[in-house]
């Protein structure tokens, strides 16, 4: 069927890497492929390549369950998030490429009097951050989400939920093609199926990297957003991390009419779902509690997952479920990101995202992209630096994190 489709355009060239260019991104996913568009585009720096071990985007970048928001409690990551939002709100525009971004908003369920508690807080602290989040409860939430069970009579009984109605999803290839045609474009190097091996670093300075097919390719500096991978790297530099790499997995069903049209996250009985718009149910675990490489599902993750929809919707109880897979997804102890200069001179690290970096890959390209241009962190940056785990100034994310460490 795709005879007649021979001889089209090239999305993107696919260049012999050059010797030396004034900055190299290691890892082309989300991340690193909006870096290297903002860096060509509001930095001017155009002689920049970006290294893929494997294909773009067949990391997290397409691994994930899609949800945008920005309702996070303290007020650095409000401002980080919702810089990110506020980039998703013109980005099909920005790159010409249909990000499919839909604002059908995201409610956080709440099953216990604490539970309402703390997304009462966040709501409260949202709205004083300028961040949409509000609470609605009972008849309201019925008649806004009709499939989900609100009755008092269930196991874990809805007792309200908070909703960012801003919030919604987006489709995740058309994020990193998008990112990675226009950042072609403006001439960067994409070189995929070039796994960088090791850093070449002279008196406490990087110089470049040695890649596995490609030899040693120079650079005046490297920024490493390799997401999972981000501790094998930094050990590659002599340093370590303070990140953990877990499995975290989601799964999608047969394809069902519509009838859901927004996102449910529940922290309490611990499962997410939204319908796509091949009507497929995107439902999500929290992280595997073992460290671990294998991009892989599991039955015990999927049963317990399920158990947690089908109490939110029973009327999902019959659906068959399609496929299952699983990303490594690198934790923080405060589950926030880290975007920060390193030990190693000329050496940057954006990574840490752990569950929640999908929302973010907007605002971490253009935060990064200053970062790397400049030397020196842009102020929404700041607070995510690395010294934070010296000077003991977190930015604890736990409770807003929407998916359990
Ligand atoms: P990646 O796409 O993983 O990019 C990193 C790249 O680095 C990879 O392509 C990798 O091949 C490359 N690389 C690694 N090592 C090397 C090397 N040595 N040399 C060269 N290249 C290398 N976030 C949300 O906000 N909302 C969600 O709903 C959500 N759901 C998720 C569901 C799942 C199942 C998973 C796994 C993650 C989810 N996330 C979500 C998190 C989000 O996907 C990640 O935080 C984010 O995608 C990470 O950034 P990235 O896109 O740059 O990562
Ligand atoms: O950060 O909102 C989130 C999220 C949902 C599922 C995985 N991460």
């Amino acid at each position: 069927s795709l005879s007649f489709h021979e001889n089209w355009q090239k999305v993107w060239r696919n260049p012999t890497p050059q010797k030396r260019y004034d900055v190299i991104i290691i890892g082309g996913g989300g991340h690193g492929l909006a870096t290297a568009y903002y860096l060509a585009k509001e930095h001017g720096i155009t002689n920049v390549a970006v290294l893929e071990k494997g294909h773009l985007g067949g990391g997290n970048i397409c691994r994930n369950t899609t949800i945008v928001r920005s309702n996070y409690l303290w007020d650095e990551s409000a401002a980080l998030y919702e810089h990110s939002m506020k980039l998703w709100e013109g980005l099909s525009q920005e790159l010409n490429y249909n990000q499919m971004f839909s604002q059908r908003g995201v409610y956080h369920t709440c099953h216990t009097l604490q539970d309402l508690r703390t997304n009462e807080r966040l709501a409260n602290a949202n709205r004083l951050q300028g961040v949409d989040n509000e609470m609605v409860y009972g008849d309201q939430l019925q008649r806004e989400i009709p499939a989900l069970d609100c009755s008092k009579d269930a196991r874990y009984p809805v007792l309200g939920a908070s909703v960012q109605r801003r919030g919604g999803n987006a489709r995740h290839d058309a994020v990193a093609w998008g990112y990675a045609r226009a950042a072609d474009s403006l001439g960067v190097d994409l070189i995929q199926n070039c796994e960088v091996i090791d850093m070449e670093i002279s008196d406490g300075k990087i110089t470049g990297v040695k890649t596995r097919n490609h030899g040693v390719i120079k650079a005046d500096r490297v920024g490493c957003v390799t997401a999972g991978n981000s501790g094998v790297m930094a050990k590659m530099a002599g340093f370590e991390l303070p990140v953990e790499s877990h499995p975290l997995q989601a799964l999608v069903s047969e394809p069902i009419k519509p009838f859901l049209d927004t996102v449910v996250m529940s922290n309490h009985v611990h499962g997410y779902m939204s319908q796509s718009d091949k009507g497929d149910l995107v439902i999500g675990a929290g992280i595997d509690g073992w460290v671990g490489y294998g991009q892989r599902g599991s039955y015990s993750v999927i049963e317990h997952t399920i158990q947690a929809i089908v109490e939110l919707f029973p009327c999902t109880s019959r659906v068959r479920m399609n496929r299952q897979w699983g990303g490594i997804v690198d934790t923080c102890p405060d589950a926030s990101p880290i975007l920060s200069a390193t030990p190693v001179r000329n050496l940057f690290f954006n990574c840490g995202w752990g569950t929640g970096g999908f929302k973010g890959t907007p605002g971490s390209g253009n935060l990064f992209a200053h970062q790397l241009a400049h030397g020196t962190p842009h102020p929404i940056a700041e607070p995510f630096a690395l010294s934070r785990f010296y000077t003991g100034a977190l930015v604890d994310e736990h409770g807003a994190a929407g998916v359990a460490h």
